[in-house]
């Protein structure tokens, strides 16, 4: 395209630019972080085979010379509200319903159940909301309509829109029919700003991806990662982290023999920050203790969980 051509169509000075939000609601590992990445084009929102990667709000702007689309990526809606961490990622998700132009309910179609149609079945009362039929590279073609037909009869009249976040399938065709949503309005964010968090948030989360993606059972649960300090020198980033989890026995997991486990941590996080930061890191990594923290509203609020 020309550069006159981009200006012709340029509306952002006009009356007809659009700006708005959408959330991305589901159950745990439905791809809403996955789906907001790839609509994004940039890695925001970390991402990882388990349930309940995502535990905060996570804002990801998307920009173009039409419309100004303002993701919402949530934690994933789960029953288990045992541990105040719990109730603090269901309310960071299902806070933001009222406050958006437009509900993606994020679904896997391979693995629709029940805890998806009491998501499905709280948004009666909601009428801007389209069902995001994701995954569909694990399912064949004839196996589709039947599962659009099962899930159109719990929430009736909203459209229904299979895509594969992961292969970036059908993608175009999903910001066009979320752009029909938006309400005219004037950017909200500068052109080139990515999402509302600040690089230490962007940093912590990408160490505690490297975790999530490492360790397995319970493990990932039982830890928060804090950036501590942040400094940006002229050839260099530095950055130093804590690792805070509940037991002295999981502190020895996350160091591991002679402490490879936790260099291997900090390399794989390193790579990824400096492909970020398009800079030199020098990133240490220290392994904390504070018994039951995710259980305990102060240590929760101390560790960047406080309300949303
Ligand atoms: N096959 C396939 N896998 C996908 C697709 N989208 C996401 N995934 C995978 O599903 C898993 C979960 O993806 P996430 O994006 O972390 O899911 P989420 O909904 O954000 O999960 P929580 O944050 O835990 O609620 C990852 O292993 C992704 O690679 C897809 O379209 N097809
Ligand atoms: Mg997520």
């Amino acid at each position: 395209m020309s550069p006159a051509s981009i200006s012709n169509q340029d509306h952002r000075a006009t009356d007809r630019y659009q700006c708005g939000y959408v959330a991305l609601i589901g159950k745990p590992n439905t791809g809403k972080s996955t789906l907001m990445n790839a609509l994004i084009g940039e890695k925001l929102s970390i991402t990882a085979h388990r349930p309940q990667t995502t535990r905060h709000q996570i804002i990801g702007i998307k920009t173009t010379d039409r419309y100004q689309c303002v993701f919402v990526d949530t934690p994933g809606i789960h029953q288990d509200q045992k541990k105040a961490i719990n109730r603090y990622m269901n309310r960071a998700a299902t806070s933001v319903l009222d406050d958006v132009d437009l509900i993606c309910v994020l679904l896997d179609v391979a693995n629709f159940n029940q805890d998806d149609e009491q998501i499905l079945k709280s948004l009666k009362p909601y009428s801007r909301v389209i069902l995001v039929l994701n995954k569909m590279d694990r399912v064949s073609k004839q196996a589709l309509l039947p599962r659009i037909e099962r899930i159109s009869k719990v929430l009736p009249d909203r459209d229904i829109i299979p895509v594969s976040a992961l292969n970036r399938e059908n993608l175009d065709y999903l910001m066009e029919q979320i752009q029909q949503y938006l309400p005219q309005g004037i950017p909200l964010y500068p052109d080139d700003q990515l999402t509302d968090k600040p690089m230490r948030f962007i940093v912590a989360e990408i160490i505690r991806e490297k975790l999530f993606r490492r360790l397995t059972a319970e493990l990932p649960y039982a830890l928060t990662v804090n950036v501590e300090h942040y400094k940006v020198e002229p050839d260099l980033v530095r950055i130093s982290a804590s690792i805070w989890v509940e037991r002295k026995s999981q502190k020895g997991i996350i160091i591991g023999q002679g402490g490879r486990m936790l260099k291997t941590i900090g390399s794989e996080a390193r790579r990824d920050i400096e492909a970020l930061v398009d800079n030199k890191v020098y990133l240490q990594l220290w392994v904390k203790v504070r018994e039951d923290w995710s259980d305990d509203e102060r240590s929760l609020a101390a560790f960047g969980y406080s309300a949303e």
